[in-house]
């Protein structure tokens, strides 16, 4: 276990670009057994081989832990999640390979894997989207099938794009065909552009998945579109079963404006604000039962907090942890 506060330690805090690059300066570890008392563990997904349009996205683990600040409380929730509440530990990045998706996609699914067994929330930073296939295939080797609240542009749920099946563009559609997520849990929000087509579509609501269009969040506003995914999502996994079952939290940072997201490879304007993903990303986390997240489709172009893109989505990931922490306040 490295400590990259160590050699700060009589300040309190160390400058964000000095010293050892783990999120938000937190512990870092690649040792299983380190993870023993850890609430959440940060893991990074550097491919981004099955992107269908600009790549760039496997410079996103590092950008994201490069644009982060030390841990101080929220100042709308007073809530410390990282300095306080919640012990988190960098897990480093699984260890990919560039050209071979399927040994990259079996070391995240190992590393995610690994993080569940210990207890822990795995939070995963992309990576192009096709590494939910191993986060959420990971989740339900433990917990079985998932409920999954998706923040996308696009839907993700081609059978084949440009005739590839494994594509940055199927993820959801195989892991709804594999009994990975629950179609009756999923819900889509932020949807908008020009694909997918209806073949795409009327294979989503034969099987019960829910959409929230772009234009469902402009015309009603962020805080309904929320209220209804957790209500949504509220009913129980399994009939008898109390409460709603377990949920998995993707993010692709192309949900937002290229306006506030231009570092991203499938960028379509008329998104959401930064404001309103941060807040819904909280909220998620707050009100279901997260047992993973993932924050994908980053590709920087600049470096430390100049990296608008990269900046948003540390930001986004410490939303999620503040959500995790008040849930957790609120059950002690
Ligand atoms: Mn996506």
């Amino acid at each position: 276990m490295l400590d990259p506060m160590r050699r700060w330690a009589k300040y309190g805090e160390k400058p964000d670009y000095a010293g050892l690059l783990t999120f938000s300066g937190v512990p870092y570890t690649e040792d299983a057994g380190d993870l023993v008392g850890f609430d959440v563990a940060i893991i990074g997904a550097p491919m981004d081989d099955l992107t269908s349009d600009a790549p760039g996205a496997r410079f996103g683990p590092r950008a994201i832990r490069a644009a982060s600040c030390p841990p101080g409380p929220h100042l709308e929730t007073k809530v410390d999640a990282i300095g306080e509440v919640l012990k988190v530990v960098d897990f480093g990045d699984a260890p990919v390979i560039p050209a071979d998706p399927v040994t990259s996609h079996a070391a995240i699914r190992e590393l995610v894997s690994t993080v569940i067994a210990a207890g822990l929330i795995p939070i995963v930073l992309g990576g192009d989207h096709s590494i939910a296939e191993p986060d959420m295939q990971a989740c339900a080797d433990r917990f079985g099938p998932v409920g999954l609240v998706h923040f996308d542009t696009h839907t993700d749920t081609g059978a084949a794009v440009f005739g590839a099946t494994l594509s940055h563009g199927t993820p959801m559609y195989k892991l709804v065909e594999d009994g990975v997520v629950d179609p009756a849990r999923y819900a889509q929000v932020g949807l908008r552009g020009y694909w997918p087509g209806e073949e795409e579509l009327s294979w989503q609501r034969e099987r019960g998945i829910r959409s929230w269009f772009m234009h469902d969040v402009r015309d009603h506003g962020i805080r309904a579109v929320v209220d209804q995914v957790v209500a949504a999502l509220s009913t129980p996994a399994a009939e008898g079963a109390a409460g709603p079952g377990p949920v998995f939290l993707s993010i692709d940072i192309d949900v937002l404006d290229p306006a506030f997201a231009p570092g991203t490879g499938t960028p379509e304007p008329g998104g959401m604000t930064s404001a309103d993903l941060l807040w819904a990303a909280r909220e998620i986390a707050r009100r279901l039962p997260l047992v993973g997240a993932e924050v994908v489709e980053v590709s920087p172009t600049n470096v430390g907090s100049r990296d608008i893109t990269a900046l948003v989505a540390e930001r986004t990931v410490r939303e999620i942890l503040t959500g995790i922490a008040q849930r957790r306040l609120a059950q002690d």
